[in-house]
């Protein structure tokens, strides 16, 4: 039925120059009885083609043909750079021991023990030790506090191989938050690797607390949002934090964030840890403004590592509590690799 080579050619070049492709693009499959090579070849085997027009016709499909992408595919998301990766461009002691230990335990969960007595603390803490990168603290909220029991957290940070972050969220002018790091009862920066902060007074607050922690190698982290219904720590404010951040790649050495992949693009330096708060696996809230997010989401929002509290230590065995953490967010940062 193929009477004139011509007519056959134009039929089937279409087709060829991407034309499947494209048609596949929009959910149609072609499927060819013959593809225009195998016409070629029959019609010059039977005398309808010369060699030149075969060779011309040839050299016309490989000039012409193209790759056509579906429409639809999906691009390729960005790989992340793993832990060890973001080690190796830390500018700070303390932010590299963290991810070392991370990669070391295979753990991104810190658990903030929450307890209000200094004893249950130390007890809770050798339990989850073995399953946390990070220990985090509220030294305010204990019944008592003394040198012995601050000794004693830096016992057990040593035996299970983890970093103490005190939560203190500082929020006041330099010059008040150097004394409060650094003098108290608490003396906070003798025995914490890793503090936090309020930017609300301007950057005066990183040079004050940078004054007290550099020297010792500790690590700062900006609160860049919260997790709590309502939060002001979003838009510009958040993108503040950014700017303070880079400014001080010496000290600063990531956010409490809960939605990094949102904003945290403009940072430039991918050394930066983000730890989340407001994590359980079973999602919802606490009737006082937290706001809970799984473990998955919140690493593919760009999470670094997972705060855990009441998910563990309210928990009926909070070891069997922190090692399921453990393994759920690690699980979550290899499938973002
Ligand atoms: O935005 C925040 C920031 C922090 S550091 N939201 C928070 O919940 N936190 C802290 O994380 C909070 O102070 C508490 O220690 C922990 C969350 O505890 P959970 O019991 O709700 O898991």
């Amino acid at each position: 039925r193929l009477c004139s080579p011509q007519a056959a050619l134009k039929t089937l070049v279409e087709p060829a120059q991407g034309g499947k492709e494209n048609l596949k693009s929009h959910g149609l499959n072609l499927y060819s009885a013959l593809t225009i090579s195998e016409i070629l070849d029959i019609l010059s085997k039977h005398g309808k083609l010369t060699d030149e027009v075969v060779k011309s016709v040839q050299d016309f499909i490989a000039a012409n043909s193209v790759t056509v992408k579906p429409k639809t595919a999906e691009k390729a998301k960005p790989k992340r750079l793993s832990y060890e990766e973001r080690g190796a461009l830390a500018k700070n002691e303390a932010l590299k021991r963290l991810y070392q230990t991370m990669v070391e335990k295979k753990s991104n969960l810190s658990v903030a023990a929450d307890v209000t007595s200094a004893t249950e603390l130390l007890q809770i803490v050798d339990k989850v030790g073995p399953h946390i990168c990070c220990l985090k603290t509220h030294v305010d909220i204990l019944d008592t506090w003394n040198d012995e029991i601050a000794a004693s957290l830096v016992d057990l940070a040593q035996k299970h191989n983890f970093v103490i972050f005190e939560d203190r969220k500082f929020a006041d002018i330099g010059n008040t938050v150097v004394s409060q790091y650094s003098s108290g009862v608490y003396k906070i920066s003798e025995w914490s690797d890793i503090v936090n902060a309020h930017i609300v007074p301007g950057p005066g607050i990183v040079d004050g607390l940078k004054q007290v922690g550099l020297g010792k190698k500790k690590g700062l982290l900006l609160l860049a949002e919260m997790s709590s219904a309502g939060t002001m720590a979003k838009g510009s404010y958040t993108e503040e934090t950014v700017k303070i951040a880079e400014e001080n790649p010496d000290f600063v050495i990531g956010f409490i964030s809960v939605n990094p992949n949102s904003w945290a693009k403009k940072c430039k330096d991918g050394s930066l840890v983000h730890m989340t708060p407001g994590i359980k696996l079973q999602r919802g809230g606490d009737g006082l403004g937290q706001q809970y997010n799984d473990p998955k989401s919140a690493i593919s929002r760009g999470s670094d590592i997972l705060i855990v509290g009441r998910g563990v230590y309210r928990a009926e065995d909070p070891k069997l509590a922190a090692q399921e953490y453990q393994k759920a967010g690690w699980e979550a940062y290899l499938s973002e690799l």
